[in-house]
This record gives structure tokens, sequence and C-alpha cells, in this order.
């Protein structure tokens, strides 16, 4: 796509002309949020055809029988001018100012009877108070005259899968504070909307309806004199209050009395306080820039940073879709880059895998298998949430049995390797002494009950997964899979010693909680030594991505795609066009080096291999190539991956539905890769016993990257270049860092900048 009808500056996005009609996509894009809610980027007057949706964390609800996954409630910023409907498309403006999170628009009406009107709106979902949205609506005629609005609370919303409230009763205060106040269909969750507006004269009369609450007003427009009205949503739940009815009219009692150009301000000083802490640029590419930050946003108000017992998301908040649920996406997309820049967050991600290690022990208990089993689909309570059937066969409707939450087992080696990430970067003994090791010894006995071990071949083998690339399930010996899994036994055990010579009690406690034995601890390290990994043929260099994989129909993603018979076809397991071929979904042995760099011969010629034979239908895989061709020095390739992991939604490169699955929304893990590439992909940032090591591969067309990082609690900006890199500590802790580039590396003992060349 042409980037440049997108990025107005490195600040601001408009949403590009043929998004304009698309409320879906459009919404999505714009959407702001704060990590408890996200209200979607659609225009005052959205209703559910325009998927206007306001959706609400630790909200997990079933309506349907089949899909738990998060409410969203009646939308108390709706305002609608009576009588028009329809603007004129080219005068339509839309748009996200990601730098201080708010959703702009603008729309005009010709021919009314004042004239030309025009509506705009600017809304910020806050960082001060979470459960409130704000927004400002002005309206400006030509000529002079009455219209008459209506504006409140309403309960025509849209919902993926089905109405999850039992019950909603619409009422109004004597303050004049319009509520709905409802009880979620499966569990009785009390959720609370509230709606306040300011700036018109009294005189309005009240309107209830079925589906809402609204007062209606009649405006005397003066012509070209705006009319400024401000409206306050608040919504909460009895999970995060203990009386939400008082908890929304307090928010809106309390915040009807700041006015709005401050509560702009607070906004903009915590969006401040974010973009400072991270001080990433691109020098000499706006568009490149503007993509980064955009994608930060998105994986920021995707993130419950304010608590440590809820996940983020596979779409974030922008929607439904995904239930609302963690996956993979969160420790290995999301979490990186609070781990290396805001370590608190990252924990607080880490402590809701530790909070919801019950759920993982009773799923691989089910399965038959010890220790901790993550969930592939994960909410609040650490279960299941993933159905046996996901997506159907849309030729004949019948249901596919995918194994996604049962052969998917990477999850919980991967949720091990976050935890050593974190601890390699911050150095946290304490949290992985508390919290951090009983997890990697329940997941590694989990491993440890998975295995088998094959007596004909003396050595150890997982049988029966599926790895990342999900067209392929029933695979035996998963590379990506057995390598995580070996990683995990072995980093579990060189970390227990660790712990153990500091804190022997503290050891044989962890052990206790855990369930493991000394004994088991020997079989632990007897596995790592014998756990099967595809090595690379050493004639070709190419690793297989599990057993027979080369034996398998040798073909193009484009040539297979003409086999379709219907283009919402699913392509895999058990009987979709790519399971018996080549093509894979995703990056999987690709997947690997980004979390296990190989010497850059195999990785060159195994991502050659690979990439030809990658749908990239998922859209997690873009970032990984784009992280993997630049640590192989094929910058070109990197850059347009990079330009495409972060164009999935603005692009709208990825259908909403797959087998029949509604799978829309913001993609989160797409946007939460983005600053890795630049700093693991293109800067070849990594972590060393002593420090960081960086091995720059910086596109042509960029001068330079500059970036914030705390490596063992020292904070460091770097700024590199095409042949320099400048490190300056902004605070120096005490422990020396090492910051090395190929064979030349230099101590940062203090905080006068130090200057490495090529
Ligand atoms: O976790 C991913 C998976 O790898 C591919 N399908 C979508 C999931 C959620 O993003």
């Amino acid at each position: 796509m042409n980037h440049h009808e997108i990025w107005r500056d490195t600040q601001t996005l408009q949403v590009p002309p043929q998004l304009h009609d698309d409320p879906f996509n459009s919404g999505n894009i714009t959407l702001t949020g704060n990590g408890y809610l996200g209200y979607r980027g659609t225009f005052p007057d959205a209703r559910r055809k325009e998927y206007v949706a306001c959706t609400v964390s630790d909200s997990y609800d079933m309506a349907d029988g089949t899909w738990k996954e998060l409410c969203t409630v009646p939308n108390g910023l709706y305002l609608a001018v009576d009588g028009h409907s329809s603007c004129d498309a080219e005068k339509k403006k839309h748009g996200l100012q990601f730098s201080a999170g708010r959703t702009f628009g603008s729309c005009s009406f010709s021919d009314t009877a004042v004239g030309e009107l025009q509506i705009s709106f600017e809304r910020f979902a806050s960082l001060t108070d979470l459960h409130c949205v704000i927004q400002q609506v002005n309206l400006r005629s030509t000529e002079p005259g009455v219209i008459t609005i209506r504006q409140g609370i309403d309960g025509d919303i849209w919902s993926l899968n089905g109405n999850h409230f039992r019950s909603m009763d619409y009422s109004r205060t004597t303050e004049g504070f319009l509520v709905a106040q409802g009880k979620t269909t499966e569990t009785a969750l009390p959720l609370v909307t509230g709606s306040v507006m300011i700036g018109l004269p009294e005189g309005s009369r009240t309107l209830e309806q079925e589906q809402g609450i609204f007062t209606v007003h009649e405006i005397t427009l003066t012509a070209g004199e705006p009319v400024t009205i401000m409206m306050i949503m608040s919504t909460c739940s009895g999970n995060d209050v203990s009386d939400p009815y008082e908890s929304v009219l307090s928010d809106l009692a309390r915040l009807i009395a700041v006015p709005f150009y401050e509560l702009l301000a607070a906004q903009q000083d915590h969006w401040d306080q974010f973009w400072d802490a991270y001080d990433i640029h691109i020098e000499a590419d706006p568009e490149a820039d503007c993509l980064l930050r955009y994608s930060m946003y998105h994986n920021r108000i995707a993130t419950p940073a304010h608590t440590d017992h809820l996940p983020i998301g596979a779409r974030g908040l922008s929607c439904q879709a995904y239930q609302g649920a963690a996956f993979w996406d969160q420790e290995i997309y999301n979490m990186p880059m609070y781990t290396w820049v805001e370590p608190e967050t990252a924990k607080r991600l880490l402590l809701y895998r530790y909070k919801t290690l019950q759920g993982a022990r009773d799923k691989a208990a089910a399965l038959g298998y010890a220790g901790a089993f993550y969930p592939w689909i994960s909410g609040q309570s650490g279960k299941e949430l993933c159905p046996d059937y996901f997506f159907k066969d849309v030729l004949t409707g019948r249901k596919i049995r995918n194994h996604f939450n049962d052969w998917q087992i990477h999850i919980s080696p991967d949720i091990g390797y976050a935890l050593l990430s974190y601890f390699q970067v911050t150095g946290d003994l304490g949290f992985m002494r508390e919290h951090g090791m009983q997890m990697l010894l329940e997941i590694s006995l989990f491993i440890y009950s998975r295995v088998m071990y094959n007596t004909h071949r003396q050595r150890y083998e997982i049988l029966c997964v599926l790895g990342p690339d999900e067209y392929h399930e029933k695979a035996d010996n998963n590379t990506f899979t057995n390598y995580q899994c070996r990683y995990i036994l072995q980093e579990t055990l060189r970390l227990l010693e660790i712990i153990r010579e500091e804190d022997p009690d503290a050891c044989t406690r962890t052990l206790e909680q855990a369930g493991v034995t000394e004994q088991q601890l020997h079989s632990f390290e007897e596995m790592s030594r014998k756990l099967f990994v595809h090595a690379p043929d050493p004639e070709s260099g190419l690793i297989e991505q599990f057993d027979g994989y080369f034996d398998l129909e040798d073909i193009t993603p484009a040539a297979l795609a003409e086999r379709l018979i219907d283009d919402q076809e699913y392509w895999g397991w058990p009987n979709g066009i790519a399971y018996e071929t080549q093509v894979t979904k995703q990056a999987d042995v690709v997947q690997l080096f980004m979390l296990h760099p190989y010497p850059v011969d195999i990785m060159r010629k195994n991502y050659r291999y690979y990439e030809q034979r990658t749908q990239h239908r998922s859209s997690l895989s873009p970032g990984v190539h784009a992280i993997v061709a630049a640590n192989c020095g094929m910058t070109d390739q990197a850059y347009t991956y990079f330009m495409r992991s972060c164009s999935v939604d603005i692009g709208n490169t990825h259908p909403p539905t797959s087998g029949g699955t509604f799978i829309g929304g913001i993609h989160t893990a797409a946007c939460g890769i983005a600053w890795q590439i630049v700093t693991r992909g293109f800067c070849g940032l990594q972590i060393t016993p002593a420090g960081i090591a960086i091995t720059p591969h910086l596109p042509a067309g960029w001068s330079s990257i500059s970036f914030r990082l705390t490596i063992l609690g020292s904070p460091l900006k770097l700024t590199v270049s095409h042949d320099t890199l400048t490190v300056e500590a902004h605070q120096f802790n005490g422990t020396p860092i090492e910051v090395s580039w190929g064979l030349r590396s230099v101590q940062i003992t203090d905080c006068s900048p130090a200057i490495l060349h090529r």
C-alpha cells in the first residue's frame, strides 16, 4: 500500500480513504484504549451495524454456549443529529493521534435546514481514570437555525457471540446522569455504564427506549459558531470495584467538574511518559517511524498494565474475537518490549501466568500429564478456553476437530522462555525465587511427563504435537517445540542451582511447591541431553520442520491456492489443501531462529527455503521474517516484512474470518513485534553474559535508530547508525555493563557516553 496516504506526521495516522466506508477496519485502527477498556474508533452516531463497541477487560462471559468472551457494554457516548444519517464521503476525516491515544473525526452534511452542518469529535480512553472515556463533539453550521440532537446510552451495540446481558435497566439520576445497569448472561456479573453530557442549555427531554436511554435537545445554531459538547462515559464491573453503580456515579460527578482541556492535558502527560520511556526513533524514514509508533501504541492499549491478574488478548480490547484471551503471542510478541523497557509491566504479565498456574495444572492432569500445561487460549482463570472445534469445513458445514488446545504444547516452554528472558535482562532473582522458578519447574515437569523415550533410537522424542505452523497438526519431533523444551529443561536446572547456592531453603521450598523431587531433577538433566532436535543437514544446511516434512509435496502457497474451491476454506488439518504439502501457515523453523539464533549461513539457507513455502496467513509471521532476515543481513527483505507486519491492520491484509470463525480486530502480536523488529532485528540487539551485543543491519534509507532500554537495572540510550554505536547511561547503578559490536566492546562504568565504530 502507499503509506503516504495514511501517515500525517510521526504522531498521527489517518484512516486511508479506501477504509472510510469500512467501519469495522477503521474502528480497529482508530481504537482508543487504556488496557482496562477499548473503545472502537467509530463516529458518535454509530450503532451495532457500524460495529460500535466498548470492550471491557475481566468480564469473561459465555452467552451462546460455546464462546466465553469479554463483554461489550452499552455505548454511553452516543450522539446523533436527528434527520441526518449519511455524510459527504469526500469531506470525511478520521484518524488517530496515537501520541496521545486520541481518536478524531469529522463529517459534513450538505443541504440541511442549517446549510452545511459539520460534526467533529475527539475521544480518548483516559489513562488517569481507567473506567472512563471522554468525548468532545463540535457542531457548526453555515446558516443559523435549530437542530435536534439525541444523546445518551445506546444498547444497540456490537456483540460477537450472543447477548451478554440477561438484564439491563436504564435510568436517569436526579443529577441528570444516565445509567445502564446490567448483569451478564452466564455469571450474573454486574456491569454498569454511566453517561453525562455538558455544554448544552437546560430543557432536554428524556427518551427511554427498549435499547437505551437518551436525552433529546433542540439546539439553536448561529452560522459559523461552533457549539461544543463534552460527554463522559464510565463503566465498571463487579470484578473491579465493590459497588459498580456508586463508582460510575462518582467518576461522572468528579470528571464533569474538570474542563476538557485539563483532562486532555493529563492524558497527554501519561502518553508523554510512555514515549519518553521508549524514546525510540528511526531517523530519515518518517513512514517507518510512524508505523512503529502506531504499533507500539496498539500494543500498549491492549496491555492491562494496571494489574497482574489479566492477560493481553490476541485482538487486545479492539473486539471480542479470540475471546479477549492470551495466546503465546503475549510472551513472544507483546511482552519483550516491556521486558527491556518497562520491566514492571513484564512482571505483571508473568504474575498473571503465575496466578493461573492452577488452570495449567488442571489442564495437564485432565490430559494425563504432570506439571503445568498452559492453555492455548487463556482468560481470567487460566482454564483452557479453546473449544475442541475451532474452525469448520465451509464446504460441508461440518465442524473440524482442531487440536490447538491439546497438541500445541509449545505454549508452556514459550512462557518459560519469557521468564528466562525477563531474568536475563533484569537480573531480578527475587522474582525468580518467589514465582518464576516454580513456574519453570512445573513447566519442566509437564515436559518431562509429555516426552517419550524411543528405546530403538535411544533418544527422547515428542510425538503428536502442533508447532507454530498450525496447518500441520499431529507432527512428530517439531523442531521448534523440541528445541524450546530442551532449552527450558537446561535453563531451569541452571537457574535452580543459582537459587540453591544463594538460598538453599528457598530452593527446597520451591521444589516442594512445584512437586518436583531431586530424582526428577536428574531425569530432567538426562532428558535435556538426549532430547532429539533436528539438526541442520550436513550438506544442505536445512533443518526439517518435523519428521517427514521434506517428504511432503513441495509447492508454493500461490500455486496451492489455485486448488481452493471456496476462498474461506481452512487450509490445515485434517483435510485442508496445505496439510499434505510443505506450505506452512506461519514461521516455524524461522520462528526458532528468532528466539535462538543459529550461525548466519544456516539461518540464511533455511530462511530462503522456508520463506518461499510460507503463506503468512497468520499475522505473526511477517514480523518474525523481518527479524530473521535482518539478522541474516538481508536488509531489503527485512524492510519489506517490517512494513508488511506493521501494516496488517492499516492495509487490511488479513481477512476477518477463517474456516467460518470470526478472527478480525487489531492484530496485537503484529503490533507487539514492531519494537522487536527494530531493536532485535535491524540493530541485532542480544543479551550476552556480560551485557548486550548489537549487530546492526540498517535499511539503506535509515540513517540511525535510537532507543532506550534498561539492562540489569542500568538505563541506557543507544543510537545505532550504519557504522557507529553511541551508548549513553542515564544512571549508573554500579554494575558494569559490557556493550559489544562484533569483536569490539566497551564497558559502561559511568554516565559518560561511549562510542563504538564498525
Ligand atoms: O497464537 C496465534 C497463532 O500462532 C496463529 N493463530 C492465531 C493465534 C492468535 O494470534
